[in-house]
């Protein structure tokens, strides 16, 4: 059978110092966390305009607390699948693994990868938009909306929706570990919301070896140096194995 993976990049991997990571919902799917812009994805559904922005949550915060709510139980429910599992694997052959990922929900960091930086927040927090409180497991429990209970404010979630700023300090070290990065993995991402989508570019100028590992090509598929098609769950630990000194 022939070899899926190009030898450059098998080479280039065993060679690394340093491996940063873009992940998105793509690598939590064989979890069954739906993702947004698939087929059957969460915005197959429901339109990102009406629900991930706080100008729709201002319209009405019951149905966008609903809607986090039942996303927080699912992901709860949910495992790492293979594919989270391999990349805290891969922090045992490689000096330095940054995973930088825009999903919320904090699969990775329960699959054992220590060093994440999360770009557009996560569902496990909650805060009043008046008085930055963080809420607590009690303040989001039963009917949505939920106020505050120091200051009567709305509570929303942590998440960084359209319009909102990424988090600066974290922006700052995703952007500053593409730049250092000897290979750049873009894992599960269709690539089309920025700033994120530009860690790959931003990689690929720095000059490290790029791939990405989708079911599809992405936005991004123009700047790898490889494309591996098909699912994280599966491709991953493949990879992974392959770096093991045996
Ligand atoms: C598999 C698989 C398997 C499936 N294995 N693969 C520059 C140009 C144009 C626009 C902008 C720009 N800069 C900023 C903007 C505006 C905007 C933006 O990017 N818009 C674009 C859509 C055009 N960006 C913003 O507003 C950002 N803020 C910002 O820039 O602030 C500065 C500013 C402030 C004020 C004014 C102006 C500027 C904020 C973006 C926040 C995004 N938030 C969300 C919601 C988070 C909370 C929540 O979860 O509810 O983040 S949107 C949603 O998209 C979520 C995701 O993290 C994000 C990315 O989605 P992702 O992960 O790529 O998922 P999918 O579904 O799109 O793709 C899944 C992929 O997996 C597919 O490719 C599949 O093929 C693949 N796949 N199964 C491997 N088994
Ligand atoms: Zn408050």
């Amino acid at each position: 059978m022939n070899d899926p993976f190009p030898a450059e990049l098998i080479e280039r991997l065993k060679a690394a110092r340093h491996v940063a990571v873009l992940t998105g919902a793509g690598i939590s799917a064989e979890s069954g966390i739906a993702t947004f812009r698939d087929a059957d994805g969460l915005w197959a559904r429901f339109k990102p305009e009406e629900l991930a922005r706080m100008d729709a949550f201002l319209d009405n915060p019951k149905r966008v607390q609903d809607w986090y709510s039942h996303r927080r139980t699912v992901v709860r429910r949910a495992r790492p699948n293979p594919g989270h599992l391999a990349l805290a694997d891969l922090e045992r052959v490689v000096e330095r693994v940054t995973v930088i990922t825009q999903n919320v929900d904090g699969l990775h960091e329960r699959a054992g990868s220590s060093r994440i930086l999360e770009l557009h927040g996560s569902l496990e927090r909650n805060y009043c938009v008046d008085c930055g409180r963080p809420a607590t497991e009690e303040d989001i429990t039963g009917d949505a909306p939920y106020a505050c209970p120091t200051c009567g404010g709305m509570i929303r979630p942590d998440v960084v929706w359209f319009g909102e700023m990424l988090p600066s300090d974290i922006l700052e070290k995703a952007f500053a570990a593409a730049a250092s990065a000897d290979v750049f993995l873009s894992i599960g991402t269709s690539a089309v919301v920025h700033p994120a989508a530009s860690l790959p570019v931003e990689a690929a100028r720095s000059g490290a070896f790029t791939a990405e590992i989708n079911v599809e090509a992405s936005a991004v598929a123009p700047y790898m140096d490889v494309e591996l098609t098909g699912k994280s769950g599966e491709i991953l630990p493949e990879l992974v194995s392959r770096l093991s000194p045996s």
